[in-house]
């Protein structure tokens, strides 16, 4: 199963540029800015399976700390590409937070995604990458602002390349109803909105975030039955996360994990890895725990992949070849 799963050509949709970093590629990234990677910050740059969603977000600091200079930023994206494409990955939507600091604004942050998302497709041809600007709920709401209306302008440059805005972060803090506005204004824009939604229990935000809609919900952990139910006839896919909901604590254990309650219930869904690197995991692993956990077979494996290709915001003609490469390599096999 795990070669079968390995040499499927997969579609990822739920994962953070800085949080997909596998550690070879994090040490090479060290290596480069430093001439020698710290062993001690590669070591932090991992969440153990601490159940302690808090933690999470202390991680990514220390990513963060290697992705602080254009040089750094430029590589990671590079990296983050190579690693999706050596897990055979053939499309993935990355989502980043812009960030300012002494050496970039976010304009210069996104400039430099961008720019080195074209080179590292030069590199590893196989892998068509877009890109979703992220906001980070615990940042102030003008941060906010910032970045819809930088993912507005750039997206007119690059129409097949910015497609959407994701809205993330600690979901602990900050409130969906004060970025409402401003992610409204993203869609009218014309973007997509995949919101991280019950990531964590708070049912009347969930309500909030339901009645407001996106086009595909995060993580989804705490919806109710009914809210699937909901999901299900609007037709809005929950990216589900498997390593990252148990090793943040957000779901108890793999068996718990809502992913059963959403295929019983026929709901659309796709399978994602969400933080690939802090969370050591590949998309491959992901399909591989789903059919050890709940019995899947290659067919629904196949599937689920279709599914991914359907509800991504490629071009239809590029789902088309998506789901060729996917039909014909089941085919193959068979
Ligand atoms: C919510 C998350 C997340 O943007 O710096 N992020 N937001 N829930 C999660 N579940 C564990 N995992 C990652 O990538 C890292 C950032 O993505 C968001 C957080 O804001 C994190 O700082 P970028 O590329």
């Amino acid at each position: 199963m795990k070669q079968f799963l390995k040499g499927l050509p997969k579609v990822e949709l739920h994962a953070h540029l800085n949080g997909s970093l596998g550690v070879d590629s994090l040490r090479d990234l060290a290596e480069r800015l430093y001439g020698s990677a710290p062993e001690k910050l590669l070591e932090l740059c991992f969440i153990r399976c601490e159940k302690d969603l808090d933690a999470c977000f202390e991680t990514f600091k220390f990513v963060h700390e290697l992705t602080a200079t254009a040089e750094g930023l430029r590589y990671a994206t590079e990296l983050a590409v190579r690693d999706f494409a050596q897990d055979n990955v053939q499309y993935v939507e990355l989502r980043t937070t812009p960030k300012a600091n002494a050496h970039y604004s976010r304009r210069d942050y996104l400039e430099i995604v961008i720019e080195a998302i074209i080179e590292a497709r030069k590199k590893y041809p196989d892998i068509l990458v877009k890109l979703l600007p992220s906001i980070n709920r615990a940042e102030p709401v003008d941060v906010a602002e910032e970045t819809v209306s930088l993912a507005v302008e750039l997206a007119q440059s690059y129409p097949h390349l910015i497609l959407g805005i994701d809205l993330s972060g600690n979901p602990a803090k900050g409130r969906f109803s004060d970025f409402a506005p401003i992610i409204s204004k993203a869609r009218e824009m014309g973007l997509k909105l995949v919101i991280h939604c019950a990531e964590i229990k708070n049912p009347s935000e969930v309500q909030e975030m339901l009645e407001f809609g996106m086009s595909r919900c995060g993580h989804g952990s705490f919806l109710t039955q009914k809210e699937i139910e909901l999901l299900k006839q609007r037709n809005i896919p929950i990216e589900c996360c498997l390593t990252s909901n148990v090793k943040s604590g957000t779901v108890s254990s793999l068996e718990e994990h809502h992913l059963k309650r959403i295929m019983e219930a026929n709901a659309p869904k796709v399978i994602c890895t969400d933080d690939s690197g802090v969370f050591d995991t590949t998309l491959t692993q992901e399909f591989l725990l789903a059919t050890e956990t709940f019995g899947l077979t290659r067919r629904q494996c196949v599937d689920l992949t279709l599914e991914a290709v359907h509800h991504s915001f490629a071009t239809d003609q590029e789902r088309k070849k998506m789901a060729e490469r996917v039909e014909n390599y089941a085919a193959s096999l068979q």
